[in-house]
């Protein structure tokens, strides 16, 4: 890029901040969604619909005469910028990509693409950010969390004042779901970095699922009490439940605790407490809105002995803690009879092939206390930050701002999740969205993840445009949206996804590494070997210790902070 002021002018931006925050996110599951065509009526964003307040001052920066602050191309001249994605294996070359190129004849801005790779990005982040040669943007909430940006805030561009001048896209977006303004407003009032919102998504996470022909074959109604399905999980246990003639061959109930208790966590939601998808063990007190430490909760209490039972009795899996997640997945996909009978996925009939016709949804169970709720945050399901980060080496970030919101229309964010229109989309006159078969023998949710960016990215479609696009019915996707229509009712409200100040996030990580090392040990202890009444209180006492009080508190400050803002 050329013009060093405005580099100069980007780093002053920098400068002017003081110390800001940001927060936590992690995230779960991977794709998504269906949802049904219809009325036709005009997305109000897109081609930079909104009327330019400073239309006399194209070359709006300081009459740079090649770019354009409204209207397209961007820029008169080409312009190359570079972003760093970080490319899973079977993504092909970008560059292929006719929506990339349609886009760079619309623009005349080039995207040269850096990629990383998945295995070693770690690595690299941290040469990068310790002083190596900066991309223009950081592209993808896979390449910074918000640990990167908040301890790294001098290489970041606030981009606040350039949503306001150049991006109408995006600022309608946050006009229409303001939630999406809160997520990348720092405390400070800053924004470095611009998040998505995929389109056509669930509200709730992981749901439970129960082998129906397991509970036909032994003549067991849907349990709806944790007690009924502790009962059912016996039965599987004790009789040949999949009928091959081998009465022990059966695993209740499986999965994986081997890396830590996030697995595990899942199935607590019937005592009350559902964790907030962001892997710190938080939950919402749902009458009172305080922030819950799972893991010293009585509740978690009363969820570890209930399975310390299960476990005792073999109706938990015994390989349950010594077992990765392939292992236990090898058990339910088990080729010539099942022998999983519950278990928890995104979506149930992916999750459970090559038996999927065996398997059906389990409504959420009644814990000791009546409550019935799964796990979901709109914060990580829906809404993605970190999507697009300008770096203080972009000499043109108004450029780069004006690409991402071109980026972040409607009919860009369609494709840049599914695939381009004519090769996986078509686009009907009146604006309805089908999809073109993907290529013999691959499904589609397999296929989008090889020709587009999928969740990563800046992008949002507007509610209008959702209702226009038509998923086809058989896909994760649509499978996993017509799911959602039973359980969304269920999702509690969690811990959401807040900002902290780098002085809490820093806190936060210190007082985390012994807390969460303690609670694994013990959490694990307790099922195998039983004895939680007993060292329930010494536990306590260990966690305060540790600073748990101190942590609890920062956990209430970010949260007074988000419910204030
Ligand atoms: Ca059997």
């Amino acid at each position: 890029m050329k013009q060093n002021w405005k580099k100069v002018l980007g780093l002053l931006l920098a400068l002017c901040l003081v110390a800001s925050l940001f927060a936590a996110c992690g995230g779960n599951d991977t794709s998504s969604t269906s949802s049904s065509g219809g009325e036709s009526s005009a997305s109000s964003k897109e081609e930079g619909g909104e009327s330019s307040e400073e239309g006399g001052e194209s070359g709006a920066e300081a009459g740079d005469s090649n770019f354009n602050a409204t209207g397209y191309p961007i820029v008169n001249e080409p312009v190359s910028l570079t972003f760093l994605y970080v490319k899973g294996a079977s993504l092909r070359d970008l560059n292929e990509n006719g929506m990339f190129q349609e886009m760079e004849k619309t623009t005349n801005v080039h995207i040269d693409w850096q990629y990383a790779g998945d295995a070693d990005w770690a690595e690299q982040k941290s040469l990068l950010l310790a002083g190596g040669d900066l991309p223009d943007v950081f592209f993808g909430d896979n390449s910074l969390g918000d640990m990167d940006i908040l301890t790294n805030l001098d290489l970041f561009v606030p981009i606040e004042e350039y949503i306001d001048k150049y991006c109408p896209n995006i600022k309608a977006a946050y006009d229409a779901e303001p939630i999406m303004r809160k997520m990348v407003t720092q405390p400070d009032g800053h924004i470095y970095t611009l998040n998505s919102k995929l389109p056509l998504r669930p509200k709730a996470c992981d749901i439970p699922f129960i082998n129906q022909k397991w509970l036909d074959n032994l003549n067991l109604k849907m349990p709806t009490t944790v007690d009924e399905w502790y009962n059912v999980l016996k039965a599987f246990k004790e009789q040949d439940a999949n009928g091959n003639g081998d009465p022990n061959d059966e695993v209740p109930l499986s999965g994986s605790g081997k890396g830590d208790m996030f697995d595990w966590i899942r199935y607590i939601n019937p005592w009350g407490i559902t964790d907030s998808l962001e892997t710190n063990y938080l939950a919402l007190e749902q009458e009172t809105g305080e922030p819950i430490f799972i893991p010293a909760d009585e509740r978690y209490k009363e969820a570890v002995q209930f399975f310390e039972k299960l476990y005792a009795e073999g109706i938990m899996d015994q390989e349950y803690f010594t077992q990765d997640g392939s292992q236990s997945d090898a058990k339910l996909k088990n080729e010539e009879v099942s022998l999983v009978g519950t278990g928890i996925a995104w979506e149930v009939s992916s999750a459970t092939n090559p038996h999927s016709d065996e398997y059906v949804p389990m409504p959420p169970l009644a814990g000791p206390r009546g409550d019935r709720y799964v796990r979901g945050n709109d914060g990580i399901i829906i809404y993605r930050r970190n999507n697009f980060t300008v770096t203080t080496a972009c000499e043109q970030p108004e450029v780069a701002m004006r690409w991402a919101d071109y980026y972040s229309s409607d009919d860009i964010s369609v494709q840049s999740y599914w695939g381009p229109f004519g090769e996986a989309l078509e686009k009907a006159d009146d604006g309805t969205i089908t999809f073109l078969d993907p290529p013999e023998g691959k499904s589609g949710d397999v296929w989008y993840w090889e020709i587009t960016c999928r969740d990563y990215g800046p992008k949002y479609v507007s509610p209008e445009t959702e209702a226009k696009i038509q998923l086809p019915a058989g896909s994760g996707d649509g499978a996993k949206l017509a799911c959602d229509e039973d359980f969304k009712e269920f999702v509690a409200k969690p811990y959401p996804v807040v900002n902290y100040t780098p002085e809490q996030m820093d806190e936060i990580s210190k007082l985390t590494v012994d807390i969460y090392k303690y609670v694994k040990e013990c959490w694990a202890n307790w099922i195998v070997n039983g004895g939680i009444d007993k060292d329930w209180d010494g536990y306590i006492a260990q966690l305060n210790q540790m600073g748990l009080e101190r942590l609890m508190e920062i956990y209430q400050e970010a949260l007074d902070a988000y419910n204030a803002g």
